[in-house]
């Protein structure tokens, strides 16, 4: 199971709106007959590319499988029908599918005499495969706010300047994030202030697997992202980025102040304006209409109408009163903080108002991880109390 949450992580950033799944197949005496991964939406699914690979071998054999297997006709057939065809003996799936049009997959299989159980690396397979497990049960993408910011928790300096607190191999790293993300949304002071290009544009391989196997959680620079990967399998991978679109640019902009000439709408990827459904503009540009509330754009809306289009994993960037909106409605899934080693002592905080007056009010989060990136820090964490 834990080769199979390894392939799995090799779909990051490419099956959306699908989930990442991985499977490996054990023959009749408990040698490695066949591996498999979904690498994109309408390929297919991890236990029939795994399948394929197992050949006869599958008969009587193993299967474990990072995600319940499906049970329904979607862009391809069931996985419970092709492993009933092959002669599987047992099949393990890590976590049980949210989605009800094609859960059911574990009784099937009972019904027909496999031998079914599951949970086992269940943690394991819900880390890797977070950002579509939490989209199916919230119906919202997964969001990750990210920032950058001195140990002192600032974004700017007193007189507004703000560019490069962080290292290059920090901003780097913040590309390849993006690159395994669906959308990125910036507010529009952030669009103001600094005419953002809001694109991908990572110079190492994505997704790179190498160590963290979280929803875009990539680290270790350098990595071959197909290493280990059969001939089948890379070319499943290479079909995957062939297809691959640019992330969705998002810009929460009620009032519709986005500039004609702004570096967010060039042709570089998609573009997206939210605004107040009371905004007249002429703004040459995607909008999407929002409900306006007395604190900003209707935030559940905008991400509703974001799942709408696919979008799976939302990445958010840019605007320390926008992200303050966001955890203050309870929309904020992880937060990555590249930290700086440096003081400010005054200027912008990363956060912005974010409901809070009193200590009991307080936004509580685990940390989940912590690297070196260059010389700075990299903090990963998620809601919750320890
Ligand atoms: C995947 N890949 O390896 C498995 C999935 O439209 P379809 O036919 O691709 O079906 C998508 C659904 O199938 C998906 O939402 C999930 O519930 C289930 N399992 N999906 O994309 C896979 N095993
Ligand atoms: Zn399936």
């Amino acid at each position: 199971m834990a080769r199979a949450v390894e392939l799995a992580a090799f779909g990051l950033g490419t099956t959306s709106p699908n989930p990442v799944v991985g499977c490996v197949i054990l023959d009749a005496h408990g040698q490695v007959a066949g591996e498999g991964f979904h690498a994109y939406a309408g390929g297919p699914h991890a236990e029939v590319v795994a399948l394929r690979d197992a050949g006869e071998r599958a008969r009587d054999g193993t299967a474990y499988v990072t995600l319940e297997p499906c049970d329904h006709t979607g862009s391809t057939g069931p996985c419970t029908e092709a492993l009933l065809a092959a002669g599987l003996a047992r099949v393990v799936y890590a976590v049980p599918d949210p989605n009800p049009l094609a859960a059911g997959g574990g009784e099937r299989l009972r019904a027909h005499g496999v031998e079914v159980a599951h949970g086992l690396l269940g943690e394991e397979a819900e880390r890797v495969n977070v950002a579509w497990l939490t989209s199916v049960r919230l119906g919202r993408p997964y969001v990750t706010w990210k920032f950058a910011a001195t140990l002192d928790g600032r974004s700017a300096a007193a007189d507004g300047t703000s560019k490069w607190i962080t290292s290059p191999e920090a901003r780097q790293d913040v590309h390849r994030l993006r690159a395994t993300s669906d959308a990125i949304i910036a507010g529009i002071g952030t669009v103001l202030a600094d005419d953002p290009l809001l694109t991908a544009r990572p110079t190492q391989p994505v997704p790179d697997t190498g160590a963290v196997s979280d929803a875009g959680a990539v680290s270790d620079a350098g990595a071959v992202p197909e290493k280990g990967l059969d001939g089948a399998m890379r070319e499943q991978l290479a079909e995957a980025r062939r297809r691959a679109r640019a992330p969705l640019r998002v810009v929460v902009d009620s009032g519709a102040r986005t500039p004609p000439g702004a570096r967010v709408l060039d042709r570089a990827a998609p573009t997206l304006v939210a605004v107040a459904d009371s905004t007249r503009t002429g703004l040459q540009a995607e909008l999407v209409r929002l409900p306006y509330r007395p604190d900003g754009l209707d935030l559940h809306a905008l991400l509703k109408e974001l799942r709408r289009r696919g979008v799976v994993s939302a990445f958010l960037e840019g605007g320390p009163t926008l992200a303050g909106s966001f955890v203050r409605q309870g929309l904020v899934d992880r937060v990555v903080a590249y930290v700086a080693p440096a003081l400010l002592g005054s200027g912008r905080a990363a956060l912005g108002q974010a409901g809070v007056s009193t200590i009991a009010g307080m936004h509580a989060f685990v940390f989940e991880e912590v690297s070196m990136i260059g010389p700075d820090l990299r903090i990963t964490a998620r809601p919750g109390t320890p």
